[in-house]
């Protein structure tokens, strides 16, 4: 009983282990697309930029997969992220490429330019 409890958490540990590099190039390549300064709402929100919590998908970060969808592209690249700075994903008046240029969150529309 004891060892069964001892496998299922070892298991756990690796299937978050696993979940948790599951994308280690986006956020290097979001970051090199889009450089902004360290108390900017994009680095401050890290992994929040594209997700609610955990894997789920913001508004921007659903825009982001559906890019990659239609491109049938498996990773993510500059020309994918740059495809989507017309849309304004959260909806508060600002596109995704403005938003980002600010450094506001595009799946936030709490984070948005000074006007
Ligand atoms: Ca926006």
């Amino acid at each position: 009983m004891h060892k069964a409890k001892l496998l299922i958490t070892t298991l756990l540990a690796f299937g978050v282990m696993l979940t948790a590099l599951a994308t280690p190039k986006m956020q290097p390549l979001f970051n090199r697309t889009y450089p902004t300064s360290k108390d900017s709402d994009v680095a401050k929100a890290k992994c929040a930029v594209c997700h609610t919590k955990g894997k789920e998908l913001n508004a921007y970060g659903k825009d982001v997969a559906k890019a990659m969808q239609d491109r049938k592209a498996k990773d993510l690249t500059a020309e994918i992220l740059k495809s989507i700075e017309n849309l304004d994903s959260d909806k508060d008046g600002a596109n995704n490429g403005a938003e980002l240029k600010a450094g506001t969150l595009p799946g936030d529309s709490k984070s948005k330019p000074a006007s």
